[in-house]
Parts: structure tokens; C-alpha cells; sequence
């Protein structure tokens, strides 16, 4: 029970990436050249390495909020204090990296651009290889990253592989459902018991991008975020009813999970201001609506996936 609620905790902080949205206020300059996110692949060596280094400068700073805001507050610190010139990468699972998640293009032993290799038993599935081997993460005690891959990380359901929801197929679905509906698409997105492709994800790669508190420590999270990002933007655009469609509450029922998935209590609007502690201006919900409007300025490469 008590792994089930943190879970159910899990999912909600999750939710809050989906909802908490924000962008600094000071936006009345108009986005002509946004920023391009692109798929890892597709960024090619030297583009690799410049992220990787400026991701290593940058893990000074300890965030631990998981939406829009978030993303854009390291996308601007990478670039503003770490040299870094690009934008933000993605990992695009639909690419056919689900059929085998474990030996997948990013996971490899490269130790300037590499994510490292799934570590066994005998490491203590501690990463030893890739361009972030040597990173010390000082929560939620002094350890190096830690991944442990599951295919079935599902305690109630032995059987339910988490890779069925990163196909391409789950993808659209997931983008031309629930029009109108933030609260179900969300839903469908995290699933009430962490079957959706948000969850799974997190939960089969395991280790640290696994744990409720501190899943940022593996860098992996960004590319795993970035992605579900493009998937709300990819929504988003796919019907004018999702535009500016926006659900949930601030307040998780846990008791009543299945019937309040995305939150209760006061609801989430357009409105509702959005804290990042001091690493960024306040921002309503409504300035993050649109990656090329308000106090965001970037588009996603279009992949495989890219269905709008
Ligand atoms: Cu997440």
C-alpha cells in the first residue's frame, strides 16, 4: 500500500509538469525565430557533446519541478551560464527504441555523448560509463546515478510490459484523444496507476529517474520530459479545443484517486500562478499555453512521431 501511494504521489508531482506551466511574465516581444528542440539522434556529435558538457556545468543548480517552466528555466540557464548555444534535445521512443528500451541508441558507453549502458547487480546498478559517470548526486544521499531496467515494473499487473505504451501507435492515440479534455488527457498520459507512457517510463528505466523526489538526477529526465512536452504541445495543436484547454485541481485526492486523478480542491485555470521558488518570474498558467507565445519561444523538430 505504501509503495502504491507514493506512486499515486508520484503521479501527481508528475501532473504538476502538465499543469505548472510557467514562464516569466515579460513577454510582449513577439517569437520569430524560435528555438528548435531536436531529437538526440539527429543532433549528431558535436551537438551531443555541447549538451552534455553544459548539462555538467549546470548541476550546480538543484531544481526539483517537473513542467514547461522547468525545462525552459535549464534551457536558459544552459545557455546563459554554460556556453551552450543549442536548445533543449528530446528522446523520441516511438522511434523504434521501445522493441528494446535497454540497448536503445541513447543508453550507450560513449563517455563524451553517451547516457551510459544499463549497469547489472554487479555495480549495484550504479551508471559506470557514458558522459555522466562521474557525476555525484548529493540527494537523497552522496551516490553516483543509479538505472536499473524493468520491462514490468508493474507489482499489480506481473505481466503489463512498460513499452506497449511508447509505441508509435499509443502516441497517436494519445494525441488525436480526449479533444477538449485536458483532465483525460492527462489522465491517459500518466494512466491511474502509472500505466501511461509518462509513468512507465520513468518507472521501467528505474533508479534515481524512478523515485518520486529526485528523478531530475539522472539527465536522461530531461530528454524524457522534453518529449512528454512535445506530446502536450503535439495535443495542443492537434484541435483548437485543446489550444488553451487546461484541468485538474491543486489538491490530490489520494483517497479518492481514482475519481480525482489530476488533483481537486481549487481548480487549475488560466490563471493560476505558477512557483518555481527564485529561478523564475511567477507565471500564470496561461503563458505557458503556447511554446511560441508568451515567455517561450521554441518548436519541436519534427520526427516520426510528429502527428498534428
Ligand atoms: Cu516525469
Amino acid at each position: 500500500m505504501k509503495e502504491f501511494l507514493q506512486l499515486k504521489a508520484f503521479i501527481f508531482l508528475a501532473s504538476v509538469v502538465v499543469v505548472a506551466l510557467a514562464a516569466p511574465e515579460s513577454c510582449e516581444n513577439e517569437c520569430k525565430n524560435p528555438g528548435i528542440r531536436r531529437e538526440w539522434r539527429s543532433l549528431g556529435f558535436n551537438d551531443q557533446k555541447a549538451f552534455a558538457d553544459a548539462i555538467k556545468c549546470s548541476l550546480h543548480w538543484h531544481l526539483l519541478s517537473w513542467h514547461r517552466l522547468f525545462l525552459n528555466t535549464l534551457e536558459n540557464i544552459l545557455r546563459s551560464e554554460c556556453h551552450y548555444t543549442g536548445h533543449l534535445p528530446f528522446w523520441d521512443w516511438t522511434l523504434g527504441d521501445y522493441h528494446d528500451i535497454k540497448h536503445s541508441y541513447l543508453f550507450n558507453a560513449d563517455p563524451e555523448v553517451g547516457f551510459g549502458a544499463f549497469p547489472g547487480p554487479e555495480t549495484n546498478y550504479t551508471v559506470t560509463t557514458g558522459a555522466f559517470r562521474n557525476l555525484i548526486r548529493a540527494y537523497p544521499y552522496t551516490h553516483r546515478g543509479q538505472r536499473n531496467y524493468t520491462l514490468r515494473p508493474f507489482a499489480y499487473d506481473p505481466l503489463l510490459q512498460a513499452n506497449t505504451t511508447q509505441t508509435l501507435e499509443e502516441w497517436k492515440k494519445l494525441v488525436t484523444g480526449s479533444v477538449g479534455n485536458y483532465t483525460s488527457f492527462q489522465y491517459s498520459v500518466d494512466g491511474v496507476r502509472g500505466e501511461g507512457v509518462h509513468i512507465a517510463t520513468h518507472l521501467s528505466i528505474g533508479g534515481d529517474v524512478a523515485a518520486l523526489s529526485y528523478s531530475p538526477n539522472d539527465v536522461i529526465f530531461f530528454l524524457l520530459h522534453c518529449q512528454l512536452d512535445r506530446l502536450w504541445a503535439a495535443w495542443q495543436g492537434y484541435s483548437p479545443q485543446n489550444r488553451y484547454a487546461i484541468g485538474g485541481g491543486l489538491t490530490q485526492d489520494l483517497l479518492h484517486y481514482d475519481t480525482y486523478p489530476v488533483g481537486t480542491g481549487t481548480p487549475v485555470t488560466l490563471d493560476t500562478v505558477i512557483l518555481l521558488s527564485n529561478l523564475a518570474p511567477n507565471t500564470k498558467v496561461k503563458e505557458l499555453m503556447d511554446t511560441k507565445g508568451g515567455v517561450l519561444c521554441y518548436e519541436y523538430e519534427i520526427t516520426g512521431s510528429t502527428y498534428m
